[in-house]
């Protein structure tokens, strides 16, 4: 039953989202995961957009606000990758059949899905997360496991990263994220979805099994649909209920799923944020409010995409050689000028004037602008930060 549900509904009907989708679709747990825990506790963070293909549909097109909307396509086979929360008060959820759904909600406004635009947003929120901690597992587009256990930045406690990190996203995309904090990746994520949309829940040690015990079981990670019919045919609707069963029983029924679920009933979980790659850049960009066209104006821009990114800069202490401008037009298309230097960018001031020669060589603009951005690459890092002895580190930083 793992991570069936939604996924498999939606690779059986359209075909067009089928590739998307394998990196949309959450990653079965590891059912038999014995694999040693970390010692001690960690802190975890797990953010989600929220209702993210409509949320960026609606910021782009300003008109769509407070309606119902719905991302997908509204044919006979249509179906909804996704729908805003003002749909969702109709019953309208992903993965629904788009005819359905309009039989719900008859006013429901379709867009077809823009996945170049997506991605874009993912990278952006991506960067953010990267901004505080190098352990980043992302799930899919729109959602991470962040493991902040060591306080690399000195913030202060976890349930602040995250908050932080909200308001970062909202800054710079435009758009909510709802975040989960908590000791593991199985209780952070039920954390994520508890004050959905735009919103912030911490479980604290000792507070996941009672959490846990009051959920349904449907909204355990890797209980889909089928899951949670056949726990219900054996009398198995919450947390409590699942802890109930011993783990002779849980593997009679659920075979190699069974050793998760045992943990998970007891808000345990064992398994570790596995980040990826290293970054291999550090930049910031802006999608436009309006779309623009003046030099004076996007210098002005260029100007404030300077200041973030050398901060990120700095706080990632890297160093790098290759300055690289980007826009986006207003018809999707892109231009990027890149400068590199024998040696690393000595500061913000180099850093600035490259960026602004690299704009002056683009300048006049053959058509308005809707995204500027600004890199730096052929990074040289430094080792990344250890936590002083008896410093910030885990089992210190508060949640
Ligand atoms: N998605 C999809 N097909 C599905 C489910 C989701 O294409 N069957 C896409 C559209 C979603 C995005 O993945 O916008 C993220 O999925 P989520 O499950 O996080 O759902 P949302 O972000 O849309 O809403 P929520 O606020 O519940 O997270
Ligand atoms: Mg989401």
């Amino acid at each position: 039953m793992a991570g069936l549900g939604r996924a498999g509904q939606c690779l059986f009907v359209i075909a067009q989202l089928a590739l998307t989708y394998s990196a949309m679709s959450e990653p079965a747990p590891e059912p038999d995961d014995t694999g040693e825990e970390a010692p001690g506790l960690r802190k975890i963070i797990h953010v989600d957009m929220d209702a993210f293909f409509a949320s960026v549909e609606q910021r782009d097109e300003p008109a769509l606000r407070g309606l119902p909307i719905a991302v997908g396509g509204d044919g006979p086979r249509g179906v909804l990758t996704t729908c805003s929360y003002e749909a969702r008060k109709f019953g309208c959820r992903s993965a629904m059949p788009s005819v359905t759904a309009k039989r719900l909600c008859p006013d429901l406004i379709f867009r077809p899905p823009r996945f170049a635009v997506y991605n874009e947003v993912s990278r952006q929120v991506r960067d953010i997360f990267l901004d505080y901690t190098p352990h980043v597992e992302p799930l899919s587009l729109d959602e991470a496991f962040l493991d902040v256990t060591e306080d690399l930045k000195g913030i202060g406690s976890a349930t602040r990263i995250a908050e932080l990190i909200r308001a970062r996203i909202k800054e710079e995309t435009g758009l909510t994220a709802s975040a989960g904090v908590s000791y593991n990746k199985f209780l952070a994520k039920l954390a994520s979805d508890q004050n959905k949309p735009d919103g912030l829940c911490v479980i604290r040690p000792g507070e996941g099994a009672d959490f846990v015990a009051k959920l349904p079981v449907r909204r355990f990670f890797g209980i889909g649909p089928k899951g949670a019919e056949k726990m219900a045919a054996l009398g198995i609707e919450t947390g409590a209920d699942l802890a109930l069963c011993d783990i002779a029983y849980l593997r009679r029924h659920f075979g190699s799923q069974a050793d998760y679920l045992y943990r998970a009933a007891r808000g345990i979980d064992l398994r570790r944020v596995k980040a990826n790659r290293p970054r291999k850049s550090v930049g910031a960009e802006r999608t436009l409010d309006k779309d623009i066209s003046s030099g004076s104006a996007l210098r002005d821009v260029l100007a404030r995409i300077i200041e973030i990114t050398w901060k990120r800069i700095e706080s990632s202490k890297s160093e790098g050689r290759t300055v690289t401008l980007k826009l986006k037009h207003a018809d999707f298309s892109q231009l990027t000028r890149a400068r590199s230097l024998p040696r690393p960018v000595a500061g913000q001031a180099e850093f600035a004037s490259i960026g602004h020669a690299l704009l002056d060589e683009v300048l006049p603009l053959a058509q308005p602008v809707r995204l500027v951005g600004l890199t730096l690459s052929a990074l040289e890092e430094e080792e990344p930060p250890q936590a002083p002895v008896g410093g910030p580190s885990q089992g210190t930083l508060p949640f």
